[in-house]
């Protein structure tokens, strides 16, 4: 007989056979007769055993370790003593794989076990229904951002992530060795993308991971990610992006309120997605409305992480909106991005810009120098060496289009989507400085 899960079990008539499976959660054993509350992906459902039914197994059947895979063949019995409506009154039972005593950690606890212990054992941590939601929001989000880029005409690439050459500075780079060569993990696919422009793809997206050797642990901050990228070429200024990531965020969220209506309302998350235009504030601003709002630094004046909290929490206030863009990012903070074009009018600006989501960066963006010689120009300023980059620099000498395109972490999404304290939340297993395994 094929196996059902038990939310199909409903729709069964009353009577009728059926075959199940799932983790035992828990036996109540009151003598003659003992229930056993069955885990499966759809739901929890009750087997009831009946001692002078099933005689001796009885005693066996009682005695499985919690957590083991068992697989159930009985008939469907109605009840509204259980909360999916039904119990089955098994004519077999066998285990599949039995669970060691005692569990590592256990999925029904109402306190979670801390940190380390649970991603020591993400596999079990996994089988707990809150953990599980925030992979099912996560898989449905990013059917949203395809089906949007599907709409708006981009292609998905694949870009290589062991390169030669760092995107995003020196700091952060993972060595490789490269069949004896030095190699590095992409940090971002940003110089691949941007090729891809001169080949003339015009609309890409990537959903891949980036790798970011992060000296420090925060709860926002992980060495692996999912870096969402996309590219395009012909835009007049960065503001034809900044359009762009704000349908692209808003019509996924959409698609997860639309398709994810039951695990939204199990995690107990209102989504709200942003409304058009969203707000703009110009870095210079942002520093002049933290000021007013008592903000200090010790050294330079930027956007910090704090800035990002009580700017997100102004914006709320004001413009009761979780999303703002911070725009012309002062050039001597974008160091290291060297691709990053500059206003015209004032070469201490770039055209870039941050979307801020809850107090916290989400995306990274911006319109990039197209211009062969100011490329050439601004690497050298930073003291890059361009034949690291010839292969790259290349594609800008043989006709290259105005293109610019950003990038969003999609852990941080989710976490801010879901109210997540740590990114690790939405990372099945997390790297960071301390975890390599599992
Ligand atoms: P940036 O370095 O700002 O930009 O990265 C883009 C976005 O990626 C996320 N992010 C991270 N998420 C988790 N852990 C990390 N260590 C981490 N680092 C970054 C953030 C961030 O906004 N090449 C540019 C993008 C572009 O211009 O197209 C870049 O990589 O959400």
């Amino acid at each position: 007989m094929k196996r059902i899960y038990s939310e199909d079990v409903k729709l069964l008539e009353d009577g009728e056979q059926c075959r199940v499976a799932g983790w035992l959660q828990e036996v109540r054993n009151l003598g003659g007769i003992a229930f056993l509350k069955v885990r499966d992906r759809t739901g929890v459902f009750q087997v009831v055993l009946v001692k002078k039914e099933i005689g001796e197994s009885f005693d066996d059947l009682v005695n499985i370790p919690r957590e083991s895979v068992i697989d159930i063949e009985g008939r469907k019995q109605e009840t509204d003593q259980t909360d999916m409506g039904f119990e089955i009154l098994p004519s077999s039972v066998s285990v599949s794989g039995y669970a060691e005593k005692p569990l590592p950690l256990g999925v029904v606890d109402k306190v979670d076990a801390d940190m380390d212990t649970r991603f020591d054992n993400r596999f079990m941590d996994l089988r707990k229904k809150e953990k599980l939601l925030i992979f099912q929001v996560r898989s449905l989000l990013l059917d949203g951002v395809r089906d949007f880029f599907r709409k708006e005409g981009f292609i998905e690439v694949n870009t290589p992530k062991v390169v030669a050459a760092g995107a995003e500075g020196g700091a952060t780079l993972f060595k490789v060795d490269y069949y004896g060569k030095k190699a590095y993990l992409a940090q971002s696919p940003q110089l691949f993308k941007q090729m891809l422009m001169g080949a003339g793809l015009e609309r890409i997206y990537e959903i891949a991971p980036a790798y970011r050797a992060e000296d420090f642990d925060t709860v926002r901050h992980t060495s692996e990610f999912i870096s969402l990228d996309f590219e395009m070429s012909y835009i007049d200024s960065s503001n034809d992006v900044m359009n762009m990531t704000a349908y692209l965020v808003e019509h996924s969220m959409r698609y997860v309120m639309e398709e994810g209506e039951r695990f939204l309302e199990a995690l107990g998350v209102e989504v709200v997605p942003p409304e058009h235009p969203v707000r703009k504030i110009p870095h210079s601003q942002c520093i002049e409305i933290l000021e007013d709002m008592g903000k200090t630094w010790e050294d330079e004046k930027s956007v910090d992480t704090q800035g990002e909290k009580m700017l997100g929490r102004y914006v709320k206030e004001n413009y009761d909106s979780d999303f703002f863009f911070i725009t012309e990012f002062p050039t001597h903070l974008k160091k290291n991005t060297f691709y990053a074009m500059r206003k015209d009018y004032d070469p201490s600006l770039t055209t870039y810009f941050d979307l801020e989501y809850k107090g916290q960066e989400l995306v990274s963006g911006g319109q990039r120098e197209h211009r062969y010689d100011v490329l050439l120009a601004q690497m050298k300023e930073l003291d890059l060496d361009p034949n690291d980059f010839e292969s790259y620099l290349r594609t800008f000498r043989y006709g290259m289009p105005p293109h610019g395109g950003i990038g969003l972490g999609l852990e941080r999404f989710i976490q801010q989507l879901l109210d997540l304290d740590n990114i690790r939340e939405t990372i099945l297993f997390p790297r960071d400085t301390s975890r390599l395994e599992p």
